[in-house]
């Protein structure tokens, strides 16, 4: 047990466990790691979906308490920890960071759309109609899996793709507006709200679509948080380099299909 006696379930690669994974990194909070290995299916055992019924991660345990939710997670730990600059940044920008876990969650859905049919789909096109929809049954959550399915069936004019096209033509305009306006997304000082876009931002740049925003400020915000030693300590030392390998070779197999589509 790490002497925060905080234990995360998360998985190295996974868009929400990094959200959480730098709120500790920035808190400076130590933890007991269980990594969860999702393609394998880890997150269906029946001993985790006792802890989360949603069959996802993060989830964090803390003594007695179990939270989930990245948005959730992050707050809960600001929550514990209310003297940290970050806590009382957050704090004090509370409603602009609502703002922004909410665009967090719609972010979400429209990163692993993309995800999924830019680098996960052809591994579940080679699986055997049995095997893939063992798959889909597993997935408690009876939109995911249509989702998932329509994602498979259809690729990229499947419907969670485009709206998911739509998604980043709304949010990444924000992102830009909100970092020409300010150093980070709600001020001068780094709130939650940068650590819950941030991987999403930076899932589409290992996915080598850093062209959706080009040079301007969203790329300087991007730059300022690799920058920050949370970034190394969080993502930037944990996620495999055969992972970001793979991002990169098929966002670029992707990318004439989803450029085509972004508009
Ligand atoms: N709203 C949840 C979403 C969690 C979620 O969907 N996590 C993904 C990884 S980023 C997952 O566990 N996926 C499991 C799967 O695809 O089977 C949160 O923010 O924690």
């Amino acid at each position: 047990m790490s002497e925060t006696g905080i234990t995360l379930y998360h998985s190295l690669t996974s868009v929400c466990s990094q959200k959480v994974r730098l709120a500790l990194a920035e808190l400076g909070l130590g933890f007991e790691s269980r990594v969860m290995d999702l393609k394998k299916g880890d997150q269906f055992a029946p001993d985790y979906l006792h802890l989360n019924p949603n069959a996802v991660v993060p989830t964090l345990i803390d003594g007695t308490q179990v939270v989930l939710q990245s948005n959730t997670i992050m707050q809960y730990l600001c929550a514990q920890n209310p003297a940290h600059p970050l806590s009382a940044a957050t704090e004090y920008r509370n409603e602009l960071c609502s703002e922004w876990f909410e665009r967090a969650d719609r972010f979400h859905i429209a990163i692993h759309a993309i995800t999924y049919v830019s680098v996960n789909r052809e591994k579940l096109l080679a699986l055997s109609p049995e095997q893939r929809e063992q798959r889909y049954q597993n997935i408690p959550d009876p939109v995911r899996s249509a989702k998932l399915r329509q994602i498979v069936d259809d690729g990229f004019d499947s419907a969670p793709v485009l709206a998911a096209l739509e998604t980043l033509n709304d949010i990444l305009p924000k992102l830009q507006t909100a970092t020409r306006s300010h150093r980070w997304l709600t001020d001068d000082r780094a709130t939650l709200a940068d650590f819950a876009m941030f991987p999403f931002v930076h899932r589409l740049h290992l996915l080598g679509f850093d062209q959706l925003w080009g040079e301007g400020s969203l790329a300087r915000w991007h730059v300022a948080m690799m920058q920050r030693p949370s970034f190394q300590t969080a993502i930037g030392a944990v996620v495999p380099a055969s992972a970001i390998a793979n991002f990169a070779a098929s966002g670029r197999a992707a990318w004439p299909q989803l450029g085509a589509r972004f508009g």
